[in-house]
């Protein structure tokens, strides 16, 4: 016999509660049987936790989901994604284009949940940022959610302290991210839970699902640390809630995380996955397949819900959430613009910036002043290139701002002008970040700041781009203008040997759907790297720069340098543009390409140089263009690139000639080694002779 649902109008708060919490299961539970794939036991689990902290506790407009003074909620556990959809559509969020635009209709429909995981639904396997509204940012890759909830963080606290103002509190939102064991057993977590510990991130709150579940089994197998121990080691504040079903003790411990200040919250929630199904409550089972016909009937029996209804959302609800969060949020929407009116009049020119931060664009003039590098013979390194240029940027836009793993003397991304300052709990105004020797989670806190839409970088060694490449990989996937910047490009450091050449890196890079790569050749060329790059909005970049000094190009003889802009141009050519071989370089091979060239002329070779700093770029220019560059009759090619040659023949064809590496590097002076593999100009004159038979 199956249950039916009282009326609405009969039920006490608690069990009004209740009928919320238990459709945000039941939801969850069909959603995933329908599509017969899914994680039903962590959504049953938290469905309380969700309730409690979107209907009671944050300041969430669903009419505006981009308004920016938002509380941000992350569900880094993102295989529960079911419980995001269930609050995206039971509190009617809406969804907001590319443009940030309303669209005028819900971000999540009953439709979408019917089609969870199928193609087109705004309710996919994972939280998808830029897909669906309301999604504040992509997770899935355990560890990733929470590391950018520490980007999100230090970004409030950074627009706090520099556009408030006595009596205007424009910026005072709060971020919460519920984790579970796998985002806690990842490195990730730990480098940014020590990262927000040092910097006393009062506005952050992780809730740790505590179910002593992964895949696997029981966390006996792997994972019996003191989690809260570690965490007050940490400097967290650490609290406990002995029951997932207690929304008022929830509540309170929420609470507590408000009244804290000097230290980011950690609350350690004991749950039970699957909670309410009687055959795989508390086991490994209900983590990551549908709970089963039969056993979804039992569920929903225990729960006191209609065993045969599905997508079953009960009288009452929408409009309790309406009530709830709904009203709420409304309400701080309305008194937040009001204040931003008056804000406006009082500071109009700062009023400006917010706003044009909003919408990814930048303040007028933000490229004066860029320097200009004369030429030069000795040149300068593509890192002393690229810290003045950024202490340029860092002045004209004022929410641009970065630091470094540790490496900031080496990758010379120190802002160093008078008030750039360091950003230290004491001193959340300071543009000079500090991220530690932690390059995986410096990406994913640079991925949420860019979220927060400031305009951050991070930097290291190209080397450890591997220990950052999971972050980077989902700025590309979310389409945020996030910058790495990574020095020490290729074999510059000689004597450090193997372990500190970057080989496979590149390419590596280049194979990430949307991110746009770029290795400058010479001084000018890193300035025009990072004039297209700041214009970017929807684009991750990584600048690969050099270490050791590179001659810095006569642009009198040679095109100039804003060719960049197109990826790839012609820099030195033929008599009469006619070429009868192309030699294309990019980085520090650009110069020695165009010694080669020079020789190749001497003795009466038709050579082209083509610098191709980045792949991306030139790929995005017309056929028109690209074949003007490289000419398909022209068939002698030949690439000089101090990385793996996978992927060159792309440009020099099957037939073409590829300087690159096919081995790791070795410990010797640059010198030694340019000449064991190649990159020496007469070796490129060879190759060119070579290509044509000569
Ligand atoms: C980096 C990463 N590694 C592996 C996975 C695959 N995976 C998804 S969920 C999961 C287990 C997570 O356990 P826990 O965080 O405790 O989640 P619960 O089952 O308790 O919801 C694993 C290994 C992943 N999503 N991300
Ligand atoms: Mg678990």
């Amino acid at each position: 016999m199956s249950t039916t649902l009282a009326a609405v109008d009969t039920l006490t708060a608690a069990q009004l509660d209740q009928l919320c919490v238990n459709t945000i299961r039941t939801l969850s539970i069909d959603a995933v049987q329908q599509a017969k794939s899914g994680h039903p036991g962590t959504p049953m689990a938290l469905a309380p936790l969700l309730y409690t902290i979107w209907n009671r506790v944050m300041r969430f407009d669903p009419q505006n989901p981009i308004w920016p003074n938002r509380d941000r909620f992350v569900l880094s556990n993102g295989h529960a994604s079911m419980l995001l959809w269930s609050a995206l559509h039971l509190t009617g969020v809406q969804a907001v284009n590319a443009e940030y635009e309303a669209v005028g209709k819900p971000s999540v429909t009953l439709d979408d949940i019917r089609h969870f995981r199928q193609l087109d639904s705004k309710a996919p396997g994972h939280p998808e940022y830029h897909w669906v509204s309301g999604v504040e940012t992509t997770t899935g890759p355990l560890g990733q959610g929470i590391a950018t909830s520490v980007g999100m963080a230090i970004a409030e606290k950074w627009l706090a302290r520099h556009y408030n103002r006595p009596g205007f509190e424009i910026f005072d939102y709060n971020i919460y991210s519920v984790c579970g064991d796998g985002c806690l057993m990842e490195g990730i977590g730990s480098e940014a839970a020590s990262l927000a510990g040092h910097l006393g991130l009062d506005n952050l709150c992780w809730i740790y699902d505590n179910n002593h579940i992964t895949i696997e089994g029981n966390t006996r197998i792997t994972f019996t640390e003191d989690v809260a121990a570690r965490f007050l080691a940490y400097g967290w504040n650490v609290l406990r809630v002995g029951d997932a079903n207690d929304l008022e003790r929830i509540e309170q411990a929420l609470e507590v995380f408000r009244k804290t200040k000097g230290r980011p919250t950690f609350i350690v929630l004991d749950s039970h996955i699957g909670y309410g199904s009687p055959n795989k409550q508390d086991t490994a089972a209900a983590h990551g397949e549908p709970l089963g016909d039969e056993e979804c009937r039992l569920v929903k029996r225990a729960y006191g819900w209609p065993e045969d209804a599905k997508f079953l959302v009960p009288d009452g609800v929408y409009e309790h959430f309406q009530s709830g969060i709904g009203k709420r949020g409304a309400e701080a929407r309305r008194n937040w613009t009001k204040l931003f009116e008056s804000y406006r009049t009082q500071y109009p020119d700062l009023a400006v910036e917010i706003e044009l931060m909003q919408r990814r664009e930048l303040p007028t003039a933000w490229d004066r002043n860029l320097p200009v590098f004369p030429a030069d013979p000795k040149g300068i390194a593509g890192r002393d290139a690229s810290g003045k240029t950024l202490n340029v940027l860092a002045q004209n836009i004022p929410w641009f701002l970065g630091g470094s793993a540790d490496l900031g003397p080496s990758n010379k991304t120190t802002l160093t002008y008078p008030g750039a300052g360091d950003f230290q709990a004491d001193t959340p105004e300071g543009k000079n970040l500090h991220y530690g020797i932690r390059e995986h989670s410096m990406a994913a806190i640079v991925n949420g700041m860019t979220l927060s839409k400031l305009r951050p970088f991070g930097a290291s060694f190209f080397i450890f781009s591997d220990y950052a490449r999971p972050a980077i990989r989902l700025a590309s996937l979310m389409e945020l203008p996030s910058l790495f910047i990574f020095t020490h490009d290729a074999m510059g450091d000689g004597e450090d040997g193997p372990t500190h050449q970057p080989v496979e890196h590149l390419i590596s890079l280049r194979a990430i759907p949307g991110l746009i790569t770029i290795r400058p050749g010479d001084a000018n060329e890193v300035v025009e790297a990072y004039r297209f790059v700041m214009r970017l909005r929807h684009q991750p970049a990584v600048m690969a720069l050099s270490r050791q000094p590179l001659p810095t190009l006569d642009r009198n003889k040679y095109a100039p340098a804003s060719g960049l802009s197109q990826g790839a141009y012609v820099l030195a050519d033929a008599p009469g543009g006619n070429p009868e071989v192309i030699i294309i370089a990019t980085g520090s091979e650009v110069s020695l390409t165009v010694e080669a060239h020079e020789k190749l002329l001497a003795e009466g070779i038709r050579s082209r140089v083509v610098s191709m700093p980045s792949w991306e770029i030139f790929e995005q220019q017309s056929q028109a263009y690209q074949d003007s560059v490289l000419p398909p009759s022209v068939k002698a090619r030949v690439a000089v690139e101090q990385a793996s040659t996978l992927g060159w023949e792309r440009y020099v064809g099957r037939s073409g000639r590829v300087i690159g590496m096919k081995t790791f590097g070795a410990s010797a002076p640059l010198k030694e080694l340019q000449r064991k593999y190649g990159f020496e100009p007469d070796q490129v004159v060879a190759a060119a002779k070579q290509q044509l038979g000569k």
